[in-house]
């Protein structure tokens, strides 16, 4: 075996934080809460909540307003954050909604340039029409973020490593130059690529921590929500505020799973970077590579600003294939491990075309400007055999660089119609 697959590819990134894994496991969830006294948390389905006389209530009044199965979960991600509070929604974009919701007509949104394709959608297309002056920043050029702020910014967004071509923005320098700028303005980092495991906005400066909890915090495919996480009490105060007006809650189900998905967070991101980091260094000495994009690898130009600001890296990885959209097609038509789908942060492995699937409702010449070509393929590592993960892109990869093109295709219809998926 390999005796780099062995290595702890976290060396030298920060330490892990302290009492990660018992704080996950045990805060929010105190049997005590319940007179059943419940080591799990118990499924709160009911929407309402019997009320001793005409707003006297044991904590609960409505379920919009507030869940006892919401509230574990919600307990446990702001112990996770390093944050006072969390709150959670009914999906990432509920979240970037209701965050959103903060500002009013006329004042301005400063975006990274390249986010979730959908994140760009709904500043883009849903906030301008809410009348929200919007714009996109590079913000790993802190000249860049500083031109972008006018008198009227009331909040900057970033993402980082970015989705998907994995840029990473300094969130510390980030917040102090917005801050000094002015110290109104509200810093959102959208975390969901690292989930609380391998880093922490808030403690960097960030004032607000947003994630799709639909990937590595619930971890398991199966939820789709938003996390928010915040220290300072006023906002807290805003956000709760919308989160009951808007009313963009999750059920009590998808709470549940996703605290349970808590519970291993830890070890399934300790073993997506493992299993990434062997990924990205096959990829990388693969000839029919032509670029690897993973912030775990030296070559990543934000290497050095990475391990000073994480604990690790995902499993996200992105790779120009040589040659062009066939060959990508007939890449992604040949995994038989990697599911071809959408969404990451999984325990299974699936690949993407971003410029198609994920970040189709980006403008084409700006997908260009960020490198999101008809070459670029997005994987999910997960959490899989290493050899058998390593094994599937070989083969796929042969697959897609030894037959002609044209012939591809015609592969690629064939394998649809004998499996039934056409
Ligand atoms: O899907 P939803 O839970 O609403 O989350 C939106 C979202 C927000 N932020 C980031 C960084 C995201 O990646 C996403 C969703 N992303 C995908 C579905 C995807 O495949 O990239």
């Amino acid at each position: 075996m390999d005796p780099s697959s062995q290595s702890d590819p976290s060396a030298g990134f920060l330490p892990p934080l302290p009492s990660f894994a018992t704080r996950a496991i045990h805060v929010g969830q105190e049997p005590e809460q319940w007179r059943c006294m419940a080591v799990v948390p118990p499924i709160s389905l009911s929407t309402t909540f019997k009320q001793s006389s005409p707003g006297e209530h044991a904590g609960f009044e409505y379920s919009r307003s507030g869940n006892p199965t919401r509230n574990c979960l919600e307990k446990a991600v702001a112990a996770l954050d390093g944050a006072k509070y969390s709150l959670a929604f009914a999906s990432g974009l509920a979240a970037t909604m209701t965050i959103t919701n903060m500002l009013k007509a006329g004042d301005g949104l400063v975006c990274m340039n390249d986010v979730y394709g959908g994140t760009n959608r709904y500043f883009k297309r849903v906030a301008t029409q809410q009348g929200l002056e919007v714009s996109f920043a590079d913000c790993t050029k802190l000249e860049v973020l500083k031109a972008a702020i006018k008198p009227n910014t009331k909040l900057v967004w970033v993402e980082t490593p970015t989705n998907p071509t994995m840029k990473v923005v300094d969130i510390k320098a980030c917040a102090d130059a917005i801050h000094q700028i002015n110290k109104e303005i509200i810093l959102v980092v959208d975390n969901t690529f690292m989930s609380a495991y391998f880093q922490r906005p808030l403690s960097l400066g960030a004032d607000i921590c947003m994630y799709s909890a639909t990937k590595y915090m619930n971890g398991h495919s199966d939820v789709v929500m938003g996390l928010v996480s915040v220290v300072d009490n006023s906002l807290y105060e805003r956000l709760k505020f919308l989160q009951n007006a808007i009313g963009a809650v999750p059920s009590p189900f998808d709470c549940y799973l996703c605290n349970r998905g808590l519970k291993t967070l830890h070890l399934r991101m300790k073993q997506h970077f493992k299993n990434a980091m062997a990924v990205a260094k096959f990829l990388e000495a693969d000839p029919r590579v032509e670029k690897v994009i993973f912030p775990g690898l030296p070559s990543h130009p934000q290497f050095e600003l990475m391990k000073r600001q994480c604990t690790g890296c995902p499993g996200m990885i992105t790779f120009y294939i040589k040659g062009q959209l066939s060959h990508a097609n007939a890449f992604l038509g040949n995994l038989k491990l990697f599911a071809l789908a959408e969404s990451l942060g999984g325990y299974e492995s699936l690949a993407e075309h971003p410029a198609i699937m994920t970040h189709a409702s980006v403008p084409g010449n700006e997908r260009e400007e960020l490198g999101i070509s008809d070459t670029l393929i997005r994987l999910s590592v997960g959490l899989e055999d290493e050899e058998d993960i390593i094994e599937d892109l070989k083969q796929a990869l042969s697959a897609a660089v030894s037959t002609r093109p044209s012939s591809l295709v015609k592969t690629n219809n064939n394998k649809c119609q004998q499996s039934g998926i056409s």
